[in-house]
């Protein structure tokens, strides 16, 4: 495995540095890694992945994504991690060559690259790390008052499902605006379409968000309403938060938007569980707990085991798609 293949995990890097690690990793590897292009985004950046696994028209497909939200590093700290991990230890973790043996795995570190750059220049703008949404241009709206124009969009509301009828704001000025239409960023478009392209193979779709220890299921837009295959939702996600908690205590809830959190609509897995018909799909919540104040920003210390814990999570999902 040659330069910038090898990144050593716990730190944080920059979007460039983390594409040229995905290339390489691509080149050198070529029978177990593809670079994929889910499209581009406001500002030009291409949105990379991995794809792992020979693909056969018979394999399943998971698809694990981060850093929708620009400043959940945490998140797209994991979603690096687990690539590291694929590469550097599938010879020894027979597990890890069982999936590549027997799924299809994507794996897209950073969905909203745009905005985790901007929530990287906050050395010169101490506002910028907290910052969430895309970087689309500044909308108006009139709020009451006056009329209030600001950039980006919550990617996260922008999915063609339920669209702006909880838990999202109509304001371009909000934290949670769910942008002019369902799928108008190119964003959310392209991995949208791209999710799409996958339909019929794909078994499981995992979305990885900071913070609140919580593993989420659809549907989140209104309380005691399920998707199809609740029970069996449930009981991977009760088996998952509880293997997660082995390694180091760590406690997770597990439940739809409105039973452990809020209710909310236009996020990416109510759409993939509704229009794409997939068995498993989670929006999971990593550390730290909700109680903490500023829980964006996780120590560096804590990095490292978030990831690990998480992917005893998530492997309980793929060994149910891999042994089906
Ligand atoms: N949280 C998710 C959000 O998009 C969420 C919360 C996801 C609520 C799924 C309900 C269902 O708001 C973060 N931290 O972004
Ligand atoms: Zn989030």
């Amino acid at each position: 495995v040659g330069f910038h293949s090898r990144l050593r995990m716990g730190e944080y890097y920059s979007y460039s540095v983390l594409s040229t690690w995905l290339q390489r990793i691509a080149e050198s590897l070529p029978d177990i890694a593809k670079l994929i292009k889910v499209g581009t985004t406001i500002e030009g950046r291409e949105i990379l992945g991995l794809k792992f696994g020979k693909d056969t028209p018979d394999k399943k497909i998971v698809v694990i994504d981060a850093g929708i939200h620009a400043r959940e590093w945490a998140a797209i700290h994991t979603a690096s991690y687990f690539i590291n991990l694929i590469v550097n230890s599938r010879e020894e973790d027979p597990q890890i060559q069982n999936y590549l043996d027997n799924i299809v795995l994507y794996i897209i570190p950073v969905l909203n690259p745009d905005g985790y750059e901007y929530t990287r220049t906050d050395k010169t703008n101490p506002r910028a790390r907290m910052w969430r949404k895309s970087r689309s241009p500044k909308a108006c709206a009139f709020d009451g008052v006056r009329n209030s124009c600001c950039m980006g969009v919550d990617l996260n509301r922008n999915f063609d499902f339920r669209f702006s009828e909880i838990g999202a704001s109509r304001y371009p000025c909000s934290e949670i605006y769910h942008g002019p239409s369902a799928f108008s960023e190119p964003e959310s478009k392209a991995y949208s379409q791209f999710l799409a392209s996958l339909q019929g193979r794909l078994e499981a779709y995992i979305t990885l968000h900071s913070y609140s220890q919580l593993w989420i299921y659809s549907y989140s837009h209104r309380k005691f309403t399920y998707a199809p295959d609740i029970e069996e939702t449930r009981r991977v996600a009760a088996k998952a938060v509880q293997e997660l908690g082995r390694m180091y205590g760590t406690k997770y809830r597990h439940g739809t938007g409105p039973e452990i959190i809020y209710a909310f609509s236009g996020g990416s897995t109510d759409w993939a569980k509704e229009t794409l018909k997939i068995k498993y799909s989670y929006t999971i919540e990593l550390r730290p707990g909700y109680e903490e104040w500023n829980g964006f920003v996780l120590d560096k210390n804590q990095l490292i085991p978030t990831a690990k814990e998480t992917w005893a999570g998530v492997t309980v999902v793929l060994d149910e798609v891999t042994n089906q």
